[in-house]
């Protein structure tokens, strides 16, 4: 049995899909009623529970021979910069799940870690030397929200080493596409921007707000090439923290450049430079993962964000009125209602 926690998020739902298409019994588990879950699987065993419980923690891992730990309060940099103890307090489902884990006998247990553990000083120059893994110590990692991971990354090392259970952690590297969160607060720039611009165009405002200069620079992984790397390295012998991302570095004006192409607009950009906007520059090094898995992600942001963009303009237009073709002629019957 394996057991998906945070299965009603972006990635979690992403990783049930996949495991089930694979034949795996899963057991999926959200702190989310179940009709604000990204996606379901009607034959995984899904469950509602308050996973910074221990008793919900219990309930979840009885019987369970692996645990992918996808749950936590989290979103954009608008949203972890605005909510840091919020970020940290998802330390209890973590803590809880370890616990677990260890008092059921789990074998591999799978973390979901971010670059936001990376020193800030490593991070100040938009023209970025790529993060390997030993750049998160010295610890100055994002407030909030990367303490929590630096720790919770912490916690799964000691665990293996005292508890001898596998434990494997993965820094995920800014991850996008379908089926994740577009709009509320949120939502990561690929998404955003998709948003915005898809707004425009639809409005005919002709303008969008870009959150800072633009000459920020990110890599941002594809959805697909998140799923393949997590159930790789989880199947791995990576034992200590490992950068799962991208390595096409793209400034937010060339990202906002793609969507334009994909809208086919131009639009004027204005520049909120009050806004949030973390580290200056962020790029994967991928040379560890490479030489364990023989493979990185290399799904190009050009085909991914297409993807991403077509997803969320389904969503954004699926439930508006539909013009009448021009032409048109109601009924008599219409009219007279
Ligand atoms: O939110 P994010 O994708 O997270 O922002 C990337 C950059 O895009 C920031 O510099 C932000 O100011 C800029 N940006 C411009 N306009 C907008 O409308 C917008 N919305 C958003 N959201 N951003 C905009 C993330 C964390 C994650 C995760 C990853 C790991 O930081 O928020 O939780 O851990 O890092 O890589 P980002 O990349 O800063």
């Amino acid at each position: 049995m394996i057991v998906v926690c945070g299965a009603g998020g972006f990635i979690g739902g992403h990783l049930v899909r996949q495991l089930r298409l694979s034949g795996k019994l899963v057991r999926a588990i959200d702190v989310k009623p179940f009709d604000e879950w990204f996606q379901q699987d009607p034959q995984a065993e899904n469950l509602q529970l308050n996973l910074s419980e221990k008793e919900s923690c219990e309930r979840a891992l009885k019987g369970a021979d692996e645990v992918y730990n996808l749950a936590a309060d989290m979103g954009g940099i608008g949203f972890i910069e605005n909510n840091r103890a919020l970020c940290m307090l998802s330390v209890l489902i973590n803590t809880h799940l370890l616990l677990a884990a260890h008092k059921y006998g789990v074998q591999r247990y799978f973390y979901a870690s971010s670059a936001c553990v990376y020193a800030a000083d490593k991070q100040q120059s938009t023209n970025v030397i790529p993060l390997k893994e030993s750049d998160a110590y010295p610890a100055m990692p994002e407030d909030g929200y990367g303490w929590e991971k630096l720790f919770s990354e912490r916690m799964c090392r000691h665990f293996q080493e005292d508890f001898g259970f596998a434990t494997r952690i993965a820094r995920y590297h800014n991850v996008y596409g379908p089926w994740g969160t577009y709009d509320g607060g949120r939502e990561k720039a690929p998404a955003a921007m998709c948003r915005k611009v898809i707004q425009a165009k639809l409005s005919g405002a002709n303008r969008i707000e870009i959150w800072g200069n633009g000459n920020q620079t990110r890599s941002f992984m594809y959805i697909d090439d998140c799923i393949a790397g997590t159930l790789s390295i989880m199947a791995s012998t990576i034992d200590k923290p490992v950068n799962l991302g991208s390595s096409e570095l793209v400034t937010i004006n060339q990202l906002v450049d793609i969507v334009e192409e994909i809208a086919q607009v131009k639009l004027q950009r204005d520049y909120n430079l009050s806004a949030p906007q973390g580290v200056n520059g962020r790029n994967s090094d991928n040379t560890l993962i490479r030489s364990y898995l023989n493979w990185e992600p290399s799904i190009s942001l050009n085909e991914g964000m297409r993807k991403t963009y077509k997803w969320i303009y389904e969503q954004m237009t699926k439930d508006k009125f539909t013009p009448a073709p021009i032409g048109y002629v109601p009924s008599t019957s219409v009219i007279a209602k």
